[in-house]
């Protein structure tokens, strides 16, 4: 082992965990790992795009969509591989297609109605429409980690959503323990060449 190739073993692992690349959806901008990879629950009937509910509403593709006609139908969506949090202003966006409609979002024990409006952007064909939402609106404090938490999204209230992707706009990553471990590793290599130079 060389003091290169210890740096570079660092170097890397670094970049493997600050590294964020971005999608940007409808004009706006996301980490890669911003979207819903979860489905937890759903009620009522669905028809989708095209494969299943899962699918369409965590593949990354706004293109991709489900809507409802029962009564109260709803969807509980997750974040698994990020950590979801209330930041500055609005933290989630919920896409929607073709003519605006209203969805409702439960959270924290309370349900609020969100009216879409258009991005001025297209996918799947039709017009992609967004709902913003602030977890601060909820009651929710500033800074407050939403990992894992459940979000319902009421795809039935008068109007009929084609909900098709749902996004968060404050992340942290989850840093991976092997990743970390790697690092700690690369680390530990450095410091110990360090103290081999200084007594040499
Ligand atoms: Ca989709
Ligand atoms: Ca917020
Ligand atoms: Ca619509």
């Amino acid at each position: 082992v060389n003091v290169k190739s210890a740096l570079t073993a660092v170097a890397l692992a670094a970049a493997a965990m600050s590294a964020s690349a971005t999608t940007t959806v409808g004009g706006i901008s996301f980490a890669d790992n911003a979207f819903a990879d979860a489905l937890y629950y759903s009620s009522g009937n669905f028809t989708t795009s095209g494969g299943s509910l899962s699918q369409v509403l965590t593949d990354k593709d706004a293109g991709t969509y489900a809507f409802s006609f029962s009564a109260g139908a709803s969807v509980m969506l997750g974040f698994t591989d990020n950590n979801v949090f209330n930041g500055s202003g609005a933290d989630l966006a919920i896409f929607e297609l073709g003519i605006p409609d209203t969805v409702t979002v439960s959270l924290a024990g309370q349900t609020k109605s969100f009216q879409t409006v258009a991005t001025g952007f297209s996918a799947g064909g039709y017009s992609l429409n967004v709902a913003l939402v602030d977890f601060s609106d909820f009651g929710i404090v500033a800074g407050a980690n939403l990992t894992y938490q459940q979000i319902g999204l009421d795809t039935n209230i008068g109007t009929v959503p084609s909900l098709s992707l749902v996004g968060a706009l404050h992340v942290n990553a989850v840093p991976e323990p092997e990743t970390y471990a790697m690092l700690l590793a690369g680390m530990g290599v450095v410091a110990t060449i360090a103290r081999r130079r200084k007594i040499a």
